[in-house]
């Protein structure tokens, strides 16, 4: 299974495509459409946020409302194709420090910053949410179910206190900073106010779980199919987002051994763990504990202060533009470190199981779950 996406922020709309999908999964575009309004409507967005409707059109690969196996097409319209009146483009020659812009000017030939902010833009996020969202619905018929919680914003902590996962989902839905913690979501709101008043940006952390995960998905056996450097590597991959963190090691590596591995208890022929500083991923596999990841994201480096910069066409010193931005974008890297998680656990499950279609994946998922209850697991 791949995907591919084009689409620039400010041009007609975002074209994605997905192949090698299951057959015979149902698609629901009203879910999709959720999971890209939660992506939308978070706390501390730009005003391009109330333009924008985010519906989306699915224009191949199903068959009476079910996948076929074909590619499958998404397309999400712009409709926000200008800033302030100005064509969406409307950057000029000068280089905003933090962004794309220079580097991908050098590298691609071109003194004006469009050709490249068009396609840097996080505009592009929205349809890794479509994928994600696609890849959750076929994650959920095997119990798994992935969320995305912010747990930082601007220096101000949220209390981790591990939580199940349901009661966290429910702080969480609850929340218009999809913080489980309320009154750090109220200190959280504040800096934000406080930030856009003074017209800067917020950086900040998103813990993403991800929980029903069976042992073994993933693999020891070559680098590149190693789950834990295909899922950090997809979620460094999104806009501003700059580490990423796997379980506990934070904390654990500055312990010692025995303070920081998940000891094995056998129970009546049954295996659990009382711990999961491993972030549900020991070897780089699965090992049925859930999966934890913390992703660090930096200010946005669009921001109503100027940095000092220089105009590649007049060569001479000038002040970074400003242009429409958002203040902070951390509600909404929950809901698309979601969907890059998803995308990338259901990429692991389709190779294992088999990816043809939902039925095949289904019976052979089935076949080694039973495997897996003879051996005390699960
Ligand atoms: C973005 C700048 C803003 C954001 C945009 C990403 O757009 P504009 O330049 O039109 O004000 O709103 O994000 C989205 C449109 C989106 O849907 O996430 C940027 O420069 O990356």
């Amino acid at each position: 299974m791949r995907s591919l996406t084009a689409g620039d922020s400010h041009g007609e709309l975002l074209v994605g495509i997905i192949e090698g999908f299951p057959a015979g999964h149902r698609v629901s575009v009203r879910d999709i459409e959720r999971d890209l309004s939660r992506r939308r409507k978070s706390y501390g967005r730009s005003a391009r946020q109330n333009i924008e409707r985010d519906s989306i059109k699915i224009v191949s690969g199903l068959w009476k409302g079910r996948t076929t196996g074909a590619p499958i097409a998404i397309l999400v319209q712009n409709l926000g194709r200008t800033v302030s009146g100005k064509p969406g483009g409307a950057l000029g020659s000068v280089p905003r420090p933090g962004h794309a812009d220079l580097a991908g000017c050098l590298k691609y030939g071109f003194d004006e910053v469009p050709p490249i902010s068009e396609r840097s833009s996080a505009r592009g996020t929205a349809m890794r949410v479509a994928f994600g969202s696609l890849a959750k619905s076929v994650l959920k018929l095997f119990a798994i179910e992935i969320l995305g919680h912010v747990t930082s914003i601007g220096g101000v902590d949220a209390d981790v206190a591990p939580v199940p996962f349901a009661k966290l989902k429910r702080s969480v839905s609850r929340s218009p900073l999809y913080c489980a913690d309320k009154q750090a979501a109220d200190k959280m709101i504040e800096t934000i106010r406080v930030a856009k008043k003074e017209g800067n940006s917020l950086g900040g952390r998103v813990e993403v779980v991800a929980t029903g995960l069976i042992p073994g998905l993933g693999t020891h056996v070559e680098s590149d199919r190693k789950l834990d450097a295909r899922l950090a590597g997809a979620l460094v991959s999104i806009q501003s987002v700059k580490a990423v963190e796997i379980g506990d090691v934070l904390k654990t590596h500055r312990l010692k051994g025995f303070e920081s591995h998940d000891a094995m208890y056998l129970d009546r022929g049954r295996v659990s763990r009382k711990t999961n500083h491993a972030g549900g991923i020991e070897g780089s596999m699965t090992n049925g504990e859930d999966i934890i990841m913390r992703l660090y994201a930096k200010p946005l480096p669009t921001s109503l202060k100027r940095l000092s910069s220089y105009d590649m066409k007049m060569m001479k010193s000038a002040k970074s533009p400003f242009v429409r931005s958002d203040v902070c974008v951390l509600p909404a890297l929950t809901v698309i470190a979601e969907g890059v998680v998803a995308w990338e656990l259901l990429l692991a499950m389709v190779e294992q199981f088999g990816g043809d279609s939902i039925d095949q994946m289904k019976a052979n998922y089935g076949s080694y779950v039973t495997g897996l209850a003879k051996r005390g697991i699960l």
